[in-house]
């Protein structure tokens, strides 16, 4: 169809063509927020199917079933992305395509892994090189019912026997993996709180454990590719999230410390053990015994098998302050621990409650994890806005999408700054999503797609203005993928090749940051935290759910 939207901004400004060619630009999607098919070809049900499906738990009372039916279409979106320019894409696979029994040792779904390997070849042989994230989300509901999920030790072995048979079926064609997608979500929101599935509600304590067997899952499937299948020469790394913590008064050290600790309690929860072994110490100090340990064996296997790439999804950020004088000391940092209240930041709401534009969040994110971590290559593997009001404009209007392509302008913007000024090694960017899609309990009425969906015409695909922007500024910068993946290493991303990136003459005058700079000076509003009225006032309960 043919649209008229607003005229394409130029590219930003600090996405100079040298800066824009030393990143791979793609787009990125998950299995049950876009595929459908949800009892296709022997697929056993997830958790997110079981919720999903529970009338009253999705806000438009959709459901994944058949979600965007990729599943079916998928040769049309990659023809699409191909016709974009699109050369780099990240996908999830869904376990319980591969694996319906879930257990280790179970048999193997054939069907399941002829549907991923159909999709990557086509991928491959459209010039777009894949990122498979193996678990985003969609636990077989036969673990969570057997054992309580990632509650259970017995996790690791089952995840460890699912990834070791996707190396096995189609690590001769994807050489770009992340075990698991935000241990953030999968652990507060899914058994902590009752957010996301499994609706565990178990407490703090049930977080930390869950994170405890996702991180010892990974490390295993890390040592599992380094050694057994050292010889496909890919790279692993598991996607973590954040908020960027915005002090709220810059000038009190307790804000600026509180600050510190939001960030400590979401990266470094998971990021100190991958790099060092364990858990950070301002955690291990607060949080007690609700913190597992782990053995000296655990600890050296850890610090064994430190991931290829830093992985970040990066939405927004948020105001911190300090703590209340008085605060149980287990709950002071722990971003989570309020319920009820509201997101309170710097930044331009969108229509999603939780979500804000606070574009130079994403480079005091990178500086932050940089610092720490010394210089890590890194990815943003998510970041997107939903739209106001794409859930009810009609076409073509809503394909008009200045928001989002504001969003992006600025984000990206603050991406190069940290690339050519920062020095930060930023490899590869994905916007999120290539499509609107099933967005968990908003279901459809959030959108966050780059290609608008139409619900009423059979689920149509139409690029929005988004699309066309990322298509000539960014998706047409990058080169064609090798079709042999062999040749697929990281040429583009070496040392010498970020070291060319010429630095600008003068430091641009526009962003000002520091590294606990307040960003914006928006108005924003306060809101009472109900019920715990101490700790961080960010949390991430349910909003009105
Ligand atoms: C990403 O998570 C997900 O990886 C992706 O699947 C998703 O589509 C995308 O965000 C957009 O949402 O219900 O108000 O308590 C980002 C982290 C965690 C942010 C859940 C929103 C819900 C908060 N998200 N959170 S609320």
């Amino acid at each position: 169809m043919l649209v008229t939207v607003s005229a394409l901004s130029p590219a930003p400004d600090a996405c100079t063509a040298a800066v824009r060619n030393s990143i791979n630009w793609g787009t990125a999607t998950s299995a049950y927020q876009v595929e459908g098919g949800w009892d296709a070809d022997g697929k056993s049900p997830s958790i997110w199917d079981t919720l999903a499906q529970s009338p009253g738990k999705i806000a438009d009372n959709t459901t994944g079933d058949v979600a965007c039916d990729m599943y079916n279409r998928w040769a049309e979106d990659i023809a699409l992305m191909k016709q974009l320019g699109v050369k780099n894409y990240r996908l999830s696979v869904a376990w319980t395509r591969i694996i319906p029994a879930g257990v280790a040792g179970s048999a193997v779904n054939m069907a399941g892994v002829n549907w991923y390997r159909n999709l990557i070849k086509a991928l491959l042989a459209a010039g777009i090189r894949p990122a498979v994230t193996m678990y985003h989300w969609d636990l077989p509901q036969v673990l969570q019912d057997e054992y309580g999920g990632f509650l259970s030790p017995k996790i690791q072995e089952d995840f460890l026997y699912y990834a070791d048979t996707l190396f096995k079926h189609l690590g001769d064609i994807v050489d770009q993996w992340m075990t698991f997608n935000e241990v953030i979500s999968i652990c507060e929101l899914g058994y902590q709180v009752d957010v996301f599935a499994p609706q565990a509600n178990k407490g703090l304590g049930a977080k930390y454990t869950c994170g405890h067997n996702v991180l010892l899952a990974h490390a295993k499937t890390m040592q599992l590719y380094r050694t057994k299948y050292a010889a496909q020469k890919g790279r692993v790394s598991i996607a973590l999230d954040g908020k960027w913590g915005y002090p709220k008064d810059p000038n009190n050290p307790a804000d600026v410390a509180a600050a510190e600790n939001f960030m400590v309690f979401q990266y470094a929860w998971m990021a100190d053990p991958l790099y060092f072994g364990d858990y950070p110490a301002v955690m291990k100090e607060t949080q007690g015994a609700l913190l597992p340990k782990f053995t000296a064996e655990e600890s050296k296997l850890l610090r064994a098998t430190t991931i290829d790439f830093f992985s970040v999804n990066f939405y927004c950020g948020y105001y911190v302050w300090a703590p209340a004088p008085g605060s149980p000391k287990e709950l002071t940092y722990d971003v989570g621990a309020n319920t009820g209240g509201q997101f309170i930041s710097p930044g331009i709401p969108s229509n999603a409650p939780w979500l804000f534009k606070t574009p130079d969040g994403l480079r005091l994110t990178l500086q932050w994890l940089a610092k720490r971590y010394n210089g890590p290559e890194f990815w943003i593997t998510e970041n997107g806005v939903s739209g106001p009001d794409e859930d009810w404009k009609p076409l073509p209007a809503v394909l008009d999408d200045v928001y989002r392509q504001d969003y992006y302008k600025t984000y990206l913007d603050n991406l190069c700054l940290a690339k050519s000024v920062d020095g930060v090694n930023v490899g590869n960017y994905y916007a999120w999503s290539w499509m609107d899609n099933f967005e968990w309990r908003d279901g459809f009425k959030k959108r966050f797609g780059i290609i608008y969906i139409d619900l009423k015409n059979n689920l149509a695909r139409h690029p929005k203005g988004t699309a066309k922007w990322l298509s000539q500024h960014f998706f047409n910068i990058n080169p064609v993928a090798p079709a042999t993946l062999r040749a697929a290493s990281v040429a583009r991303q070496t040392p010498a090749a970020a070291a060319a990136v010429p630095k600008p003459a003068a430091a641009p005058s526009t962003v000002a940051v520091s590294s606990k700079g307040k960003g914006f000076s928006l108005p924003f509003s306060f809101a009472l935290n109900k019920g715990s009225g101490f700790g961080l006032s960010v949390k991430f309960g349910p909003q009105g759910k």
